[in-house]
């Protein structure tokens, strides 16, 4: 397991490099040209600004998230083509500092969603929050505006550029069928897949954020059936997905250890977090302890470590704690618990193995 750190560089984030290198173990930053929209080509000058910056703490960019998929590609238009010879483009740039895992999505219009980013939890700590009933009763213009009002700090998959067009992007799906969203999948990493193989990079899909269909959207990515069909599209060893336990978690009938101890030599990145999943299909992310909220995560970890997983993790989200300002979700203290809870986790299963084999 080499565990990594998402940073979101120097002007964007509340976390520093220096805090992050204290957090013990963490090999790399997950990283992103977040100033770039969907579609445009990753500048090599621009990338080799951040590996300037992660050079000075002695951290690589092994992992890039995301690399986002211009609407054109997801909705099958003609104009596809160039956005994806740009995405190939991107893909070759940021080889050359090294990449490895290159984590993408295929949600139409929206990434993760939410309707409240500091939902205040009972011991005073705020969290991500999605209220079914709220968001299944919206406009999705409201969502837009009241996720983007208070933010301090442009989010990924809520950049205002993207979200101008809203109005068209709804439209524009009308008559796009899960399944034709499956062939715009496919047709994109026939193309791109070849690129990254020749690379050595790995092109990891992330699952639907909540997995399910929100504002009549199609949705893809959202169960273990998915993740099979997914895996079937290619058999090339740079298909593969980043398997996050907080996404596919917030249904419970995903059984996340399950899916990683079927499909764990396709998954070169992990996303561990927890969420609690209420009966009315609410649910909040928690601390990353099973007991605090529906995901077993010890038997996370168990599933990756008993088979020796070698791919990069990454604390997903965090719980805004100890009066810490921050990006929604990317504090620096409740996501440094949870790295010292996943190595606790990870160093007892280790221990335990090699005490059974002496
Ligand atoms: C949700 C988060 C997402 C993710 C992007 C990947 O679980 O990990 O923000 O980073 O959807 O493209
Ligand atoms: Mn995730």
């Amino acid at each position: 397991m080499r565990m990594t750190f998402r940073w979101y560089g120097e002007n964007n984030d509340s976390v520093t490099l220096e805090q992050i290198k204290q957090i013990p173990g963490v090999e790399g930053l997950v990283w992103a040209l977040h100033d770039k929209v969907a579609g445009e080509v990753w500048p090599l000058e621009d990338i080799m600004q951040v590996k300037e910056q992660a050079d000075r703490y002695g951290f690589h960019l092994d992992v890039v998230e995301s690399i986002n998929v211009h609407e054109d590609i997801k909705l099958g238009l003609p104009t596809r083509d160039a956005y994806i010879e740009n995405y190939k483009e991107s893909i070759r740039n940021v080889a050359k500092v090294g990449a490895k895992v290159i984590c993408y999505n295929f949600m139409p219009v929206f990434d993760w969603t939410r309707t409240d980013l500091f939902k205040e939890m009972e011991d005073g700590s705020t969290a991500l929050f999605y209220e079914k009933a709220k968001v299944d009763n919206m406009d999705p213009r409201e969502l837009v505006r009241q996720t983007t009002s208070n933010a301090a700090f442009t989010m990924p998959g809520w950049e205002p550029e993207r979200l101008a067009h809203i109005e068209k992007s709804l439209k524009a799906y009308e008559n796009v069928t899960e399944d034709d969203l499956w062939e715009h999948l496919q047709y994109f990493l026939e193309q791109v897949l070849p690129v990254a193989e020749e690379h050595g990079i790995q092109m990891a899909i992330h699952p639907d954020d909540p997995p399910w269909s929100v504002f009549g959207l199609p949705r893809i990515i959202t169960s273990e059936a998915a993740v099979e069909r997914f895996l079937q599209l290619s058999n090339s060893p740079a298909h593969g997905i980043t398997l996050c336990s907080g996404s596919l978690g917030a249904n419970p009938e995903n059984d996340i250890p399950k899916i990683i101890r079927r499909f764990h030599d396709r998954i070169p990145f992990a996303h561990i977090r927890n969420v609690k999943i209420y009966e009315n299909g609410d649910f909040i992310e928690t601390s990353h302890r099973s007991q605090d909220g529906s995901v077993n995560i010890a038997d996370v970890v168990k599933a990756y470590h008993e088979n020796g997983f070698t791919g990069y993790v990454r604390p997903d989200h965090g719980r805004h704690i100890w009066n810490e300002k921050c990006r929604p979700g990317y504090g620096l203290y409740d996501r440094a618990l949870g790295i010292m809870h996943l190595w606790g986790l990870w160093d007892a299963y280790e221990l335990e193995a090699k005490r059974r084999q002496s």
